[in-house]
């Protein structure tokens, strides 16, 4: 008996309303009298999910009937941000809540306010995710996306005199209304143990892994829904939960207590996201979160994606795995051991579909950030994989002797397997050599990959490199984030940019039309006031009116060059001080910080704390009358980046020129309007070339100059000693000014760039003093600056993340929208 999917509720003012009541009634069990603002929000969502239900179920059958190629995006994060406003936007139904709610005598906003985002990522890679399943659905492609559900995403950041302190994220706490756990898919995840060999019937010889103990992954589906296309794809987020097995048998023999301590062991996997480190630190629970979520994805895919009988010599056929860095990489042996200990395949035919159905990107050149696990914890954790990837690796050596005959050097240099400091496996070099494409993320980026992280693979195998650069959602980060600057877009050139963002283009005619600018310099000053309200009520911070709005939010790291942007700041206020500069003649500037610290990464945390200090010194400093402001709001995230980005004027993206993979919230800004003073680093390189010159600041050494210093030895005592405006400003800080006479407060900074600045910032100092100069003359001239700032709009609708999917399907993956 085919019965039919359930269908939506009318999408009319009144079906919401008769929907919206009977979940507040019949989930959340009140009336709406006596309802508080979470139930609300909570039947909102109930109501919002049947709209799209429907279009699940249907997307689901579709895709099955087509036996489509899948995209599986395997990722260890996804920032996703708050889920409300995106679903509300994706189904049309923005007028029909707002009105129905007003009905009900509630406001939509306060709904929206109520939820709390899940902040499952870090930073840049996990928001990278988001975008790109937001992207796939909206173009009607078939995916996947297979990550990890925590129960505590990234810390929340609170600052206790001035010093960052971390606290948990209770995301869940409030209830998780976009959510559907499904206890009966769940898969069990094996771990630690032994192999065995035997020979079977026919003599060959077999492999069983023995393993020691086990957990099982509940999945939660999360509904990714296309912009009003009806497509909604499934982000499946695992969570770890003790088996039986594990509680009864294994750990305890009737001790209550044991029992319930090994459930809690198990239960630790999917706990807490690890926050992003500078140095990975190799630590067994992340291991384990690794393979615990790639292993239930596969056997996810395998057993509940693909038809009963499906021969997977064609796998490479239905599914293409996208390697989101090196943290799923443990997916190509778990691939490899399914195909041979389960499915009987050989060595040969298994890596023949193993490497097709992988692809790698690569989201950093900082050698140290590299993953390495140790072959010790790898051996204990998971022996049947460590001796495929020793299969792999001599098998893999065996070609490059082949291509290099005598070339042991080259063939040591390429070994997957490192020595020191410990035997280990670099996981970059697993996936190298597992995938069919290997993507840098921006074009520099991809260059840099190719010459200076993998240079002896990309010369076994150049036409396995490839370069997709980034993108970024319009809808998030322009549609629902900017309402007033969509809807000031949509006057004049129609609402088709919000899935074709090259459309922007049509906006250059307007960049002389002063009704145009008016109203965009209108939406610009709305934005500015809607952000200062909020930081008000969020921070208790008062952004003054008529600033210069200068905003630098990325993760706290020394290569991103934070100090940079805090020296000038430091140096502006020396030179009121000491007389040099009149305060009359300061543009009136308000400096935005955003940034969580690694809870390990001290340096960065001393940085905050700097940071904090400048602001309080120079925020209550007379003498500036007023003209220079710093504001740090704590615990940076997607909702505050939603309200941040669109009231910018100008944005700050000024690491070290070679440093920055891509960059992604260098694009949010251009995006919307924002002027960007920044190096020739990641994506900058395309953003300037796309705006023009005239409307980028540029400033600071190329790549190869930064190279070509490194080699001659780089002295940043020189540039403290021969730059008096560097030597000024790192004095004060030394003086105490910032830290109640303390001299020695931040002596750790301070002395870190002028013994070892391993990230240049006192090289590029003077050149962006002088960048930072050419802006005020620019702000100075208004209407030529909206000219600019229109004109960044208009030419940047390469950095949709859509292009950046068109990229991959035709570059990568070799999959087409269903449509
Ligand atoms: C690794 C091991 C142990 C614990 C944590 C980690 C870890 C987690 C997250 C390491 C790195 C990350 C995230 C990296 C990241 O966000 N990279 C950024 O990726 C963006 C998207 O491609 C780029 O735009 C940025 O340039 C890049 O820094």
């Amino acid at each position: 008996l085919a019965l039919a999917p359930v269908g939506s509720p009318p999408h009319s003012v009144d079906g919401f309303v008769a929907a919206f009541l009977a979940e507040l009634n019949t989930k959340q069990g009140v009336a709406l009298s006596h309802s508080s603002t979470n139930a609300q929000y909570l039947a909102l969502a109930g109501t919002v999910r049947q709209y799209l239900m429907a279009r699940w179920l249907e997307t689901s059958r579709k895709t099955h009937e087509a036996k489509a190629k899948t995209v599986g995006y395997l990722s260890a994060e996804y920032l996703l941000g708050r889920q409300l406003g995106n679903a509300l936007m994706a189904s049309d139904l923005n007028e029909i809540a707002e009105k129905g709610l007003a009905q009900c005598g509630i406001d939509l906003t306060t709904l929206r306010n109520q939820e709390v985002e899940p902040g499952l990522g870090n930073g840049g890679l996990g928001r990278l995710a988001a975008c790109f399943i937001d992207s796939l659905a909206t173009m009607d492609v078939p995916c996947i996306g297979y990550g990890i559900r925590y129960e505590y995403g990234i810390f929340r950041q609170t600052f206790v005199d001035g010093r960052q302190v971390e606290q948990p994220d209770t995301w869940l706490a409030l209830g998780s209304p976009w959510e559907f756990p499904h206890p009966d898919e769940s898969v069990q995840v094996n771990f630690g143990g032994y192999t065995e060999k035997s020979v079977d019937a026919d003599g060959r010889e077999k492999t069983t892994w023995v393993p020691s103990w086990n957990v099982l992954g509940v999945p939660y589906n999360y509904m990714v829904p296309g912009y009003l296309n009806g497509r909604v794809n499934p982000l499946r987020l695992w969570s770890a939960q003790a088996t039986k097995a594990f509680d009864l048998s294994i750990f305890n023999a009737g001790d209550y207590a044991e029992a319930v301590r090994a459930q809690t062991f198990a239960e630790n996997i999917s706990k807490v996201l690890y926050p992003e480190d500078s140095t990975p630190q190799g630590k067994e629970l992340r291991l384990q979160q690794q393979y615990f979520f790639v292993a239930c994805s596969l056997r996810d895919f395998l057993d509940h994606e693909l038809e009963e009988g499906f021969d997977l010599h064609d796998l490479p056929s239905r599914i293409i795995f996208q390697l989101n860095d090196t943290h799923p990489v443990i997916a190509v042996p778990e691939l490899m051991r399914i195909l041979m200990d389960e499915r009987g395949f050989d060595w040969e035919e298994a890596w023949e579909v193993t490497h097709q159905c992988f692809a790698y990107t690569c989201h950093t050149l900082l050698p140290e950030a590299l993953e390495v696990w140790s072959t010790d914890l790898l051996g204990r954790l998971l022996p049947r994989h460590l001796e495929i990837i020793y299969g792999i690796n001599d098998r893999f050596l065996a070609e490059v002797r082949e291509a290099f005959p005598g070339d042991e050097l080259r063939a040591g240099r390429m070994s997957i397997i490192t020595e020191y400091p410990e035997r280990g496996v670099r996981m970059a070099y697993l996936a190298t050599v597992a995938a069919t494409k290997v993507n840098g993320v921006a074009e520099l980026h991809s260059q840099l990959l190719r010459d200076k992280v993998l240079p002896d693979f990309s010369a076994l195998w150049p036409e396995r490199f490839t370069n997709v650069t980034n993108g970024v959602t319009p809808r998030r980060f322009l549609k629902m984030a900017n309402p007033k600057l969509s809807d000031v877009i949509c006057d004049a050139i129609g609402s088709g940019w919000v899935t074709d963002l090259e459309r922007l283009k049509e906006l250059e005619t307007y960049a002389l039309d002063d009704d145009f600018l008016a109203a965009f310099r209108e939406a610009k000053d709305w934005n500015k006031r809607r952000l200062t309200t909020l930081l008000r009520n969020r921070d208790g911070i008062d952004l003054p009116d008529g600033h210069l709005l200068d905003v630098m939010v990325k993760r706290l790291h020394e290569y991103k060059r934070q100090t940079l942007k805090l020296l000038h700041v430091v140096s502006l206020y020396e030179q009121v001080l000491s007389g040099k500069l009149a305060p009359a003649d300061l543009t009136p500037r308000t400096v935005v910080f955003g940034a969580k610290a690694a809870p390990g990464y001290r340096m960065a945390k001393d940085i905050i704390h700097l940071i904090n200090r400048v602001a309080r010194t120079v925020n209550a400093d007379p003498c500036l009358e007023g003209r220079l402001k710093v504001a740090f709001p704590a615990n940076y995230n997607v909702t505050l980046a939603e309200k941040l980005i669109p009231a910018a004027d100008l944005s700050e993206q000024i690491s070290l020129a070679g440093m920055e993979a891509s960059g992604t919230g260098n694009m949010k800004f251009a995006l919307n309007g924002a002027l960007t003073i920044g190096t020739d680093d990641g994506a900058n390189v395309e953003i300037r070339r796309l705006v023009g010159d005239e409307h980028f600041f540029l400033f600071g050494m190329s790549e190869p100059e930064v190279a070509a210093l490194g080699a001659r030895g780089y002295d940043p005592g020189a540039y403290y000693q021969g730059n008096a405006a560097i030597r000024a400003a790192i004095d004060l800080i030394n003086s105490g000014i910032f830290s109640d006479g303390d001299r020695g407060m931040f002596e750790s900074v301070t002395m870190s760039l002028t013994h070892h600045d391993r990230f240049m910032a006192l090289a590029d100092f003077e050149s962006y003093v002088a960048a930072q100069a050419r802006v005020e003359e620019r702000y100075a001239d208004q209407e030529s600056w909206t000219r600019s700032a229109v004109l960044n709009v208009a030419r940047s609708g390469y950095f949709s993340s859509d292009r950046s999917m068109r990229d991959y399907l035709r570059r990568i993956w070799h999959t087409q929208p269903m449509l």
